[in-house]
């Protein structure tokens, strides 16, 4: 795949938050998105309430969108850890609370290892709180690693801590 200058391609990514007001934050990071120049919503999750996986901390509000992009991922990456950023995340823990978290989901059919970027998510296969609503948008997108559609890994994950989000 090229990446030249006037291509467009979808990207999936994954929204979190479990600090602060997390309805309020996520919704907010939503329309900073589509502020930025080269990139179109295209579709976005319902929110749902999830369990944190990781080490002990409050459950996660978590959802995902689909993008049209015009900048490359490594660029796209820049951008989603500005926008963390001006979201007031510190960087503590791995996999530490957060008000905000924005990850590189897929990047069309791309599959990219590098040291600060790997695509697709290395762990998107095992997340219910990525599956579920990654499905609910783009059930058919191919995991280019796996070669298996989004709602075919969903099959094979557990859902039972992934419950859609009721409270405004
Ligand atoms: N993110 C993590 C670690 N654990 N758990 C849930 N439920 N949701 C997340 O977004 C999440 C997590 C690291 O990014
Ligand atoms: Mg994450
Ligand atoms: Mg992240």
């Amino acid at each position: 795949m090229s990446i030249g200058k006037s291509s467009r391609f979808q990207s999936a990514i994954a929204l979190g938050s479990n600090l602060g007001n997390s309805l309020e934050i996520l919704e907010a990071a939503i329309i900073r998105l589509t502020q930025i120049p080269g990139i179109n919503l295209l579709a976005q999750s319902s929110w749902y309430k999830t369990k944190a996986v990781g080490p002990p901390q409050p459950d996660y509000l978590n959802g995902c969108a689909i993008l049209e992009v015009e900048i490359e991922p490594q660029v796209l990456l820049i951008t989603l850890l500005q926008i963390e950023a001006e979201f007031g995340r510190i960087r503590r823990e791995r996999w530490g609370a957060r008000t905000l978290d924005l990850d590189i989901l897929l990047y069309a059919d791309l599959i990219l290892d590098s040291s600060n970027l790997q695509i697709p998510h290395p762990r998107m296969g095992d997340r219910a709180f990525v599956l579920v609503p990654l499905a609910e948008i783009a059930p058919d997108w191919i995991e280019p690693v796996s070669g298996r559609r989004i709602k075919q890994l969903l099959l094979d994950v557990d859902c039972s801590e992934v419950n859609p989000f009721q409270g405004k």
